[in-house]
């Protein structure tokens, strides 16, 4: 069922507190990759706060849906949704990315409760999440698992052999999702690596394809719940997103795929992520039902 006004509007704020948290926990750390978690952050809102079926008071159930964020440099927004979640102290993200902390700046799962896998090395993520997929079937279990990848992690030859696998498999309670924000650490994707014609890459390796605006958290919704009830071929979703959305001086520069966050940097991007915040709940005004 499409997202009605009031979900939207709840998962608006949701999405626009994990903005704000992921900015004050750079600010703590020094720096941290803002571009590419601020890209992800309505995917990752979506399949939290809504589709998976994951209760983070019972996350050690073997039953629950589990999500593989492959592009683990994005710890930060891991860790940030997971304090909002109440499965890491806030006070903890003070610590993030320091010596001896718990939270690297990729996460290691067995020092996070509730984190499916250790990811960071670009590229393993796809094949871990099908391990997992085809494991439920083996097992006899009912959980889904949710992938998501970077569109330049798919420079990664991986990236296609477990595509072509699941594809093989039909692993359709595998869902994938790739963050198309067309940048990576160091360039735009198609000056670095052509990936175009991207979706019809996917098509050739046995997948149903669908591309929304990876910031319209409505449209996504849907492409989500065609995604989970699709049992003919797995579905890759291509969520067009904007590197850095939501601040300034980051939405779509590449340099900001890494940065450090001063204090004058750091009150912009506040403010400018509550006049983003201010657009978004415009639009949803506008047009949820
Ligand atoms: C195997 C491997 N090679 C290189 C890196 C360094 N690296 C970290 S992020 C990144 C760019 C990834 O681009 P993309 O997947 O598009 O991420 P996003 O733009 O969404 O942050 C690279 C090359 C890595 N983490 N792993």
């Amino acid at each position: 069922m499409a997202l009605t006004k009031q979900e939207w509007l709840s998962l608006e704020k949701e999405a626009s507190e994990l903005r704000q948290l992921c900015l004050q926990t750079t600010n703590w750390a020094g720096s941290g990759h803002m571009g590419g978690s601020l890209s992800s952050v309505d995917i990752l809102t979506l399949l939290y706060y809504k589709y998976m079926n994951f209760d983070p008071k019972n996350c050690d159930d073997p039953d629950r849906d589990r999500c593989v964020v492959s592009k683990g440099h994005i710890g930060l927004a891991i860790a940030s949704l997971f304090a909002k979640l109440g499965l890491i102290e806030v006070e903890q993200l003070k610590t993030f990315n320091l010596t001896g902390s718990k939270l690297g700046i990729h996460l290691d799962s067995n020092k996070v409760r509730g984190l499916d896998t250790s990811t960071g090395s670009l590229g393993h993520g796809s094949a871990l999440a099908l391990g997992i997929t085809l494991a439920a079937r083996v097992k006899g279990k009912k959980y889904k698992t949710f992938l998501l990848l970077g569109d330049g992690e798919c420079d990664e030859g991986s990236v296609w052999e477990a595509a072509m696998a699941t594809s093989n498999f039909k692993a359709t309670d595998l869902i994938t999702i790739v963050d198309r924000n067309k940048m990576m650490i160091d360039g735009k994707t198609e000056e670095v690596m052509q990936l175009e014609p991207f979706a019809d890459k996917w098509t050739a390796f046995g997948f149903d394809v669908v591309e929304v605006d990876g910031h319209n958290l409505y449209e996504l919704s849907n492409a989500l719940e065609y995604a989970i009830k699709a049992k003919e071929k797995p579905v890759c979703i291509i969520a067009n997103t904007v590197k850095g959305e939501g601040i300034s001086y980051m939405a779509g520069n590449y340099k900001w795929h890494y940065g450090a966050v001063d204090e004058d940097k750091f009150n912009t991007g506040k403010k400018d992520l509550e006049e983003y915040y201010q657009k978004r709940l415009a639009r949803v005004e506008k047009e949820g039902k």
